[in-house]
Parts: C-alpha cells; structure tokens; sequence
C-alpha cells in the first residue's frame, strides 16, 4: 500500500507542488478542477494558427509597428491585400486532424486590434475592412467541431489601434489607465464587448489570452473575466496569462530543461521563427527536431502548440503541410503512448523521453538519435512482461544484468531493438509491467 502511495506521489508530482499564482483564487474543488483540465491533459498535441493582416507583407504580427520597423498606416494598408480567396477552413480541419493534433488555438485578434469576426465593438474587422469581405473565424470554428477538435480562441487583451488603449500609437496620445479612468473604462467596455461576442457567439473550449504584462490584474478585470467566461460554460480553460487568473502555464519559445513544477502547461512553438507568415524565413524546424521537441514535452506532463502560419489567401505554406502531415504519421502510429499517458520517468532512469499510462503500468520510452541499441532502464523496480515496438508489436528481447540478491538496488534492464523496427523517425518501445511502476532513487549499496 505504502508503494502504491508512492508511486502514484511520482507519477503526479505537478499536482502536489504546484504553487498557485500569486491572486490566483483557491480552487473550490479540486476534483472539479481536474475533471475541467483533464481533455486538456490527455490532448498533449494542439496546433496555433496565426492568420492575420500581417500575413500580406509578411511581416511580424503586430511587433512590426509596436517596434516602429514599419508605421502603423503602413501596417493598416495590409487590410486592402487580405483576400481569403483560397481559404478552405474544412481542408484547415482536416489537415489538423491529420496532424494527431485534438486542440486548435487560432488569433480571433491580435495585439494589432483587427478581428478575425463581424464583431460590432468597431469597424476594425476582416469582414468591414479587407477584400475577404467575411466573417472568416465562424466557418472555421464550425469545421473544428464537426471533425471533434477543441476549439480554443486566442484574444489579445492588448489593443494597439484602439483610441482608448494607453499604448495608442497612431498619436502620441500615451496616457496612463490610473491617471484618465474614464478612458480606461471606455477601453474596458470595449474589450469585455467583444470578449461577449467571443463567448457567446463561438463558446470556446480554451481561451488564450495574449499581453497580460501590460496592465495589472485589477485593471484587466481578470477575476471578473475569469468568472464571467466559467460563468457561461463551467467547463471552459483558460490559459495561464491573464495576470494569475488562469489555468495553466504557457512558456513560449523556451524548453524547460528540467521537469516544469506545475500541473498543466503548454509549450508554444513556432515551426520556423515567426507566428504569422513571412515569406522570407526559410529556417523551418524538421520533422524530427518537431517531434523530439514533443516527445520532451510530454514526458514532462505538458502539450505541444504548434504553430501555423497561412498566407493572406488562406493557403497554408507547404512546408507546414509537411510538417503537419509528417507528425501525423508519427503520432498515430504511436498514438498509445502519446495521448491519454501522464508524465514520464524522472531523470536518471532512462537517457531519453518518456511517458506512462495512467495506471503505471505502461512505460513507453522514446528513442532518439535512431539507436542501433541495445538501450538501458535503470532503477526499475517493478517486474516487466514483456517489451513491444509501438506500431508494429514487434517483441524486443532484454535481459536484466547486475542484479545482486541481497541489494534492494534493481538490476539494469539491457533492451535489444529489432533491426527492422525503427521509426523513420523515433521509434517508441512499450515496457509492460506486472504491477504499476515503482523505482528504485537511491544512490546504489544498501540503501
Ligand atoms: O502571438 C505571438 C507573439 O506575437 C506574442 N505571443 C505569441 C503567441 C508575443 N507576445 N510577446 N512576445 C511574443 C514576446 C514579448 C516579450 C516582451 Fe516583454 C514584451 C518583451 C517586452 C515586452 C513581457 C514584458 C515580457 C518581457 C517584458
């Protein structure tokens, strides 16, 4: 008993140390929270899209102008080249089924104030100010949910062509939210309209919520957004950058090297260098670097949000494509010690990624760099049945060296791959157990 309490302590360590946001509420109830989170914690693939204005130059979404590489005029003019001619939102869909991905996050609006929908807060709208002439996030919305992929809504609570906005750029009208409250109720009033169309109209499964840095908790709203959005649909999530209002932690860019110290997160990862299209960078991560980054990311608990960038028209830039449709391939053959698994073992036990079902019983390791074998499993403290290729089913034969009868410490588990069996990619193995996973965390002798 007092090792099944130990195990299951490893196999959920986010949970017991997670240290809560500073102003983030108590949860009520716990089991709630986890019944809330739990698509999201069994997802563990979703894919960005960044689709916008800035598609059209091909230049970075909203930074362009904030940084003054191009003025905010300029920048507008880009609403007069966005067509949508070619936009296909059931091919969209479908390319992200392909992908394994369960979850989709895509820019209802930017931090550049344009809105992907007929919103009726203002007229700085794909449907009133571009050629496309059309509400385009509807239709999408509505194909996400016809193929069963959650539909989350990235909203930019930063507005930086709103006249009310303090960091109105157009002039050099900067003002203070403390010292003019007034405007700022005005810019409030907007935002909260347009987060109520947002609800209402597509009800999303997960709000991302962009530039929380820029205003405090208070002058957000947070808890009151927070509460209005659960309010609406309690099983709503909400990421974690709404001034410690949210449900999850978003590191962007940046691997954690270490295991996180949190529950839920979400890696969000460009597939070249940019979030939105730009014609000229060329630097597109492989197949491969994508799907070892992943791998890293589950075997530490968290999901993958991986971003797209389509064209002005509507296409997708193939070189997406061909990471999109190659993941896919990858992901469904290993589809069992992706989805639905919890993190992996801890450092020190296995030189690679991995994760575990959910009762323990399956460790599936990850192998990267293409190893001829065989590879190694230290610490096991648990008797194995048998050992699969993922995918094929193929047995691998292993064999358990070093073990000494009188020492608590588990022998090594020396793992032989079948020639035949590598993945393109990475190849997964499957340790089944007789009992669910305990380890041995000494440092060797009698201990
Ligand atoms: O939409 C994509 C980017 O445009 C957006 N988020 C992704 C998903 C993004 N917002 N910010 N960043 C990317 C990086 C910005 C960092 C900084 Fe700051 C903002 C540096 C200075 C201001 C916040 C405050 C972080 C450091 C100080």
């Amino acid at each position: 008993m007092i090792n099944r309490i130990m195990i299951l302590a490893m196999a959920l360590p986010f949970w017991v140390c997670a240290p809560r946001a500073v102003g983030q509420p108590a949860p009520v109830d716990s089991a709630a929270l986890q019944t809330r989170m739990q698509w999201f914690a069994d997802a563990k693939l979703g894919i960005f899209i960044h689709w916008g204005i800035y598609a059209v130059n091909g230049i970075s979404e909203s930074w362009s102008f904030h940084n003054r590489r191009i003025s905010h005029d300029d920048y507008m003019k880009q609403l007069g080249g966005f067509t949508a001619s070619a936009y296909d939102p059931d091919s969209w869909a479908n390319l992200i089924r392909q992908s394994g991905a369960r979850y989709t996050v895509i820019t209802s609006k930017h931090h550049d104030g344009v809105a992907l929908w007929d919103t009726k807060l203002n007229d700085l709208s794909i449907p009133r100010r571009t050629p496309a002439g059309r509400d385009v996030l509807t239709p999408f919305v509505d194909a996400l949910r016809k193929q069963n992929i959650k539909v989350g809504l990235y909203f930019s609570l930063i507005d930086w062509s709103h006249p009310d906005y303090p960091g109105f750029l157009r002039d050099s009208s900067r003002y203070d939210a403390k010292a003019d409250p007034d405007r700022w109720r005005r810019f409030l009033a907007f935002y909260r309209g347009q987060l109520d169309e947002i609800i209402t109209r597509f009800n999303p499964d997960l709000f991302w919520f962009d530039g929380d840095w820029e205003h405090s908790a208070e002058e957000w709203q947070a808890a009151d957004v927070r509460q209005a959005i659960l309010a609406h649909n309690p099983s709503a999530i909400i990421n974690g950058r709404l001034q410690g209002y949210g449900d999850y932690d978003t590191p962007e860019q940046n691997f954690p090297v270490t295991r996180p110290n949190l529950k839920w997160w979400e890696l969000c990862l460009t597939t070249n260098e940019s979030w939105g299209y730009q014609v000229d960078d060329t630097t597109f991560k492989s197949p491969y670097e994508i799907i070892s980054i992943f791998a890293d990311v589950i075997a530490f608990g968290g999901d993958l949000l991986l971003d797209i960038g389509p064209k002005a028209d509507g296409t997708i830039p193939q070189p997406q494509i061909h990471i999109l449709t190659e993941l896919g391939t990858w992901t469904y053959r290993h589809a069992e010690a992706i989805f639905g698994t919890i993190a992996g073992l801890p450092q020190g036990h296995f030189y690679g990624p991995s994760t575990l079902s959910k009762d323990s019983t399956s460790l599936y390791l990850f192998l990267a760099g293409r190893p001829a074998g065989p590879v190694v499993l230290k610490g096991l403290d648990t008797p194995i049945d048998r050992i699969t290729v993922v995918g094929t089913g193929e047995p691998a034969t292993f064999k358990i060296i070093g073990k000494i009868s009188w020492s608590p410490v588990p022998g090594l588990v020396y793992i032989d791959i079948p020639s035949n069996a590598q993945d393109p990619y990475m190849t997964v193995l499957k340790v089944s157990l007789a009992d669910p996973l305990k380890l041995y965390r000494g440092k060797g002798g009698l201990q």
